[in-house]
């Protein structure tokens, strides 16, 4: 079965729909220029066996900053897109899942020029995804190259926005690593500096410290947001700031960050082994961090959590 078959319903403009009925028109604008949003967000299983979904409020604000650059509206509050997401968790009856809020412009709207406020719909589905970057990701670490894709140039492209048509890039970049045997791609920004991978966001650790790029040409990840909160808190440095390729070839450490791929240690690059070719302690011990965070064991961040 493929992944995401196995829920019964999807939230489509408020309504609970059979997962077979979830269906938009082939003219659907969206679907033939990307000019769609979505957002990717997790639910866990929490230490008291509720569910709790992470970090909903800034994933929702985010989705309606996405979807307001191509100048439509999202007509529900973020507490009800939460409120939502919550009753389609219960009503597929699911512990820990994968949420996908996506929103689109549909059939009714053709040809390039869109009325100064298209409308959109919105939908948002759930499924259950396991280890991004593969089972062994967390426990060996991963093998990435440098990809010839790069990120675009940033007077041209919104990289902030989560946007479906910007997504045309990174499944170039993905493809290109999967084809020569790597497990994910690095995208460099324009003037050359490390940008982040086709999904994630990344750190390397130099002397105990972390270094993760400047938001310019990345999305600026919400989970990248929590590791440098949780790491701030265990008292690590942290700075932002231009990396170069020969910077994480001579990382002690390096690692992605992403709501799907959570913390995944990346172990290779280039076919050069990162630091003893091994996931690292520091790398090891923020995925714990977040790991516990997002199952309800650290109080002081209590509340990034919203029960399900
Ligand atoms: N950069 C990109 C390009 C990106 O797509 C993501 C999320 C991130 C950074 C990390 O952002 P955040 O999730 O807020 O920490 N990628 C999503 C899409 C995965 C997919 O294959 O689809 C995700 O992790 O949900």
């Amino acid at each position: 079965m493929a992944d995401g078959a196995d829920s019964k319903v999807i939230w489509m403009d408020g309504e609970l729909v059979p997962f077979d009925a979830a269906k938009v028109h082939v003219l659907s604008h969206s679907l033939h220029y990307g000019s769609a949003a979505f957002e990717g967000i997790r639910a866990y299983e929490t230490k008291s066996g509720r569910t709790a979904i992470f970090r909903s409020e800034e994933h929702m604000e985010r989705f309606r900053r996405s979807t307001r650059i191509f100048g439509s509206e999202i007509t529900y509050s973020n507490a009800a897109l939460t409120e939502a997401t919550s009753a389609l968790i219960r009503a597929n009856g699911f512990k820990s899942c994968y949420i996908r809020p996506l929103s689109y412009i549909g059939h009714e709207t053709r040809g390039l020029k869109l009325p100064k406020t298209p409308h959109v719909h919105v939908a948002i589905a759930t499924w259950q995804w396991g280890k991004y970057l593969g089972d062994q990701g967390l426990q060996k670490g991963i093998k990435t190259c440098i990809a010839s894709f790069r990120r675009p140039e940033v007077s041209s492209s919104l990289p902030w926005a989560k946007l479906s048509g910007n997504y045309l890039n990174s499944i170039m970049a993905r493809r290109e690593a999967a084809l020569a045997g790597y497990d994910e791609a690095i995208l460099l920004d324009q003037q050359g500096y490390v940008a982040e991978g086709s999904g994630e966001n990344i750190f390397i650790v130099e002397n105990g410290a972390l270094l993760t790029p400047l938001p310019g040409a990345i999305l600026p990840g919400i989970t990248r947001d929590a590791v440098i909160t949780l790491a701030k808190s265990l008292g690590l440095n942290v700075s932002e700031q231009p990396l170069t390729r020969n910077r994480l070839y001579e990382a002690d450490e390096v690692f992605f960050t992403g709501t799907a791929a959570e913390v995944t240690p990346v172990t290779s690059i280039d076919g050069r082994p990162i630091g003893t070719g091994l996931p690292g302690p520091v790398t090891l011990r923020l995925a714990n961090s977040y790991e516990a965070a997002v199952r309800g064991e650290l109080t002081e961040f209590g509340h990034w959590l919203s029960y399900v």
